[in-house]
């Protein structure tokens, strides 16, 4: 199975960037040479993992991170998006730990070795334990520990990385993590979550003023995973409930990062649950961006509910991946195109799309076709969304290698390359072999060309 495009498809053009991404927590392992993070004391609570893992292991990127390049190089791709381990590179102390920024130093001289540029994610989801005991994101002086981080580390990397996010996916950690507590650190209640999420995108803001200074060449930006919203039926109430989680999950980050104001939701929650807002916090956090990376996986269904005043629904017959979400890759044009229309964009990246689906793995080959047709069926919605006028300049495959996948464990499989978690092997799945062919024709046509 191919990957295939337009040959007029801007994607085509090899100023296109293509990618892998990844995140520390999920592939590194190496847990006893950095810090505790949240996710390591969730992982140890019953019940919280579905497969009751954790991250002590995982890849064992850690140790094998050389042969990882050489898998990365050998796809062919233009970037690779991974993210330091604020943990592992910032002791106790808040001063630097040289082994761990040793690590990172070495990936980065290596990417630039081989021609791969660096997008680094400066914060995927694993704070330091002892933060998370002093409040974690619901502490405004994390925002301030989190500034002081990006100042040390960046000054550090100095000139070997090509795009800085500061945040991967704030609804995440806010949300999944603060409100509703399926993630680390698996506190719940609305004012904590919108209270973790306004630390979050304070943290953005400070940190993209030291990246002002000490960074201004790269790529600054943050990361945010969007889903358009539909009602489940043309009923008031579900159009409401819709409309709900738009405001929560979509609105609450891009307002104040684009326009520096929260969503209409602000005042429709009650005074005790809206999040402490201090004088000047709206135009830091609405710090000029770079780019804004898109994370895109599905859509939302949305019902009334009673009890939550919305709730997603999954209707019958809908193709869905192993996460149960639903595949729906016009969803990805529709979101960019209605982001557009509302927002002065700054160039987008889709910094995450991919899914977990059965990899047909057997006698050391994975023919995952599913995968091939997902990413198929995705680049053609990027396409379109260019067509239409929106300004999209890369696009990372989720994920480069299976890993894992937070509270779902090891089970869901999201890699183009299978990993074999009993012996660490790697092998390339058969929709890393037609995204490897995909970028590689697109540079062959365009040496032909010139
Ligand atoms: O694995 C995650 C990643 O860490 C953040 N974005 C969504 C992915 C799939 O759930």
């Amino acid at each position: 199975m191919k990957i295939s495009l337009p040959a007029t498809s801007s994607l085509q053009n090899a100023d296109f960037t293509f990618g892998v991404a990844t995140a520390a927590f999920q592939i590194e392992g190496a847990a006893e040479s950095r810090l505790e993070c949240i996710w390591d004391i969730f992982c140890a609570k019953p019940g919280k993992i579905k497969d009751a893992s954790n991250g002590l292991v995982a890849c064992k990127h850690y140790e094998l991170w050389q042969q990882d390049l050489d898998l990365i190089e050998s796809l062919g791709v233009d970037a690779y998006r991974f993210s330091i381990s604020w943990p592992r590179v910032i002791k106790r102390d808040g001063s630097l730990n040289p082994i761990g920024v040793d690590f990172y130093i070495k990936i980065l001289d290596s990417l630039k070795e081989r021609g791969i540029k660096a997008y680094v994610t400066l914060y995927h989801w694993d704070l330091p334990q002892h933060m998370e005991e002093q409040g974690g994101w619901l502490n405004r002086q994390t925002a301030y520990l989190f500034r002081d981080y990006v100042d040390l580390i960046t000054k550090a990397f100095g000139s070997r990385v090509y795009s800085y996010a500061t945040l991967n996916e704030p609804f995440c950690s806010a949300y999944l993590g603060y409100e509703v507590g399926i993630h680390a650190p698996g506190l719940v209640g609305i004012a904590n979550g919108k209270r973790a999420a306004h630390h979050l995108l304070l943290a953005h803001g400070l940190a993209m003023q030291v990246l002002d200074i000490n960074s201004p060449n790269t790529l600054n930006g943050i990361v945010l995973n969007v889903s358009p919203c539909f009602a489940a039926t043309d009923s008031a109430k579900d159009q409401a409930a819709a409309r709900l989680v738009d405001q929560r999950t979509n609105q609450w980050f891009a307002q104040p990062l684009l326009e520096g104001r929260y969503p209409d939701l602000f005042d429709e929650l009650n005074a005790s649950d809206r999040p402490p807002i201090e004088a000047g916090d709206m135009a830091i956090i609405a710090h000029k961006l770079d780019f804004l990376g898109i994370n895109y996986y599905t859509r939302e269904m949305v019902a009334y509910d009673d009890q939550l005043g919305a709730q997603k629904v999954y209707p019958d017959g809908l193709p869905l991946t192993d996460m149960g979400w639903e595949i729906y890759p016009q969803g990805l044009t529709e979101i960019l195109v209605s982001l557009d229309q509302q927002f002065d964009l700054p160039p987008i990246y889709i910094t995450e799309n991919g899914a977990a689906l059965p990899d047909g793995y057997a006698e050391g080959e994975a023919n995952d076709v599913r995968r091939v047709a997902y990413f198929q069926s995705h680049l053609e919605a990027v396409h379109r969304a260019i067509e239409q006028g929106v300004n999209v300049q890369g696009y990372f495959a989720w994920s480069l290698m299976d890993n894992f996948e937070w509270a779902e464990g090891y089970v869901k499989r999201f890699g183009i390359v299978h990993v074999d978690y009993a012996t660490q092997k790697r092998t390339i799945k058969a929709s890393g072999l037609a995204y490897r062919d995909f970028i590689g024709q697109r540079y062959s046509k365009k040496a032909k060309v010139s």
